[in-house]
């Protein structure tokens, strides 16, 4: 059974196969190198139905996309739809990062609190479209720790960690990264509805 993940983020490749390995082994997850849609959605649901449809309907095949950030509180959830180009157009990452330490340079815990969204999109062609969220719970660093992952890993630390030490998901490795993220908590949502598949 092959499904396509349209997204154009590697490491989002790379985390779903590693997820989708862990509970269904007979999913082959494949990349999409198609034409990539414009994301004007204003929700994570809008943009991942977006991109999951355009694969779907490009490839003929079940396609999955992951539309995903970082929400934080004191902001009003912002980053959150705008988390790849929260310092302008080009997706910089450190950059990102950055500028979100700096707009919480004031803000002492217990105020940093921040979670991770993953929303994930499944569109069969010519058929069902469904629509799954994950939610990883947790808070903003004061600065960042780590070169695991990708985006906001580095700045992000898990209210629940998997060891005594408390560290960043940049220090986090990745199958400690797999077992937990959001992406990982909006796949276990979605594992029934692949069973239809
Ligand atoms: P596609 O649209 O092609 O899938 P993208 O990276 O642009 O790739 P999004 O539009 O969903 O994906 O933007 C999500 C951004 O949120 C991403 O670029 C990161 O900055 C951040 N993000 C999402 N998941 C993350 C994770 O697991 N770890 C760190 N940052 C993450």
């Amino acid at each position: 059974r092959r499904i396509v993940l349209a997204t154009h983020n590697p490491h989002k490749v790379e985390e779903f196969q590693a997820i989708v390995a862990a509970t269904r082994p007979d999913i082959e997850v494949i990349g999409y190198d198609g034409p990539e849609p414009v994301e004007d959605g204003v929700t994570f649901a809008e943009n991942a139905l977006i991109k999951a449809r355009a694969a779907a309907l490009h490839t003929g095949l079940p396609a999955l996309a992951d539309d995903s950030g970082i929400c934080v509180d004191v902001l009003g959830g912002a980053p959150g739809v705008f988390s790849a180009y929260w310092a302008g157009h080009a997706k910089d990452a450190v950059a990102n990062r950055d500028l979100l330490l700096d707009q919480l340079s004031d803000v002492a815990d217990p105020h940093r609190a921040a979670q991770f969204v993953s929303t994930i999109a499944l569109v069969v062609p010519g058929g069902d479209e469904q629509v799954v969220e994950g939610r990883w719970p947790g808070r903003l660093a004061t600065a960042a720790a780590g070169s695991g992952g990708f985006g906001y890993d580095p700045v992000f630390i898990p209210t629940e960690q998997p060891t005594a030490v408390e560290r960043t998901v940049g220090e986090w490795t990745s199958d400690e990264k797999n077992a937990a993220s959001h992406r990982a908590r909006a796949f276990v949502a979605l594992v029934p509805l692949l069973a239809a598949l």
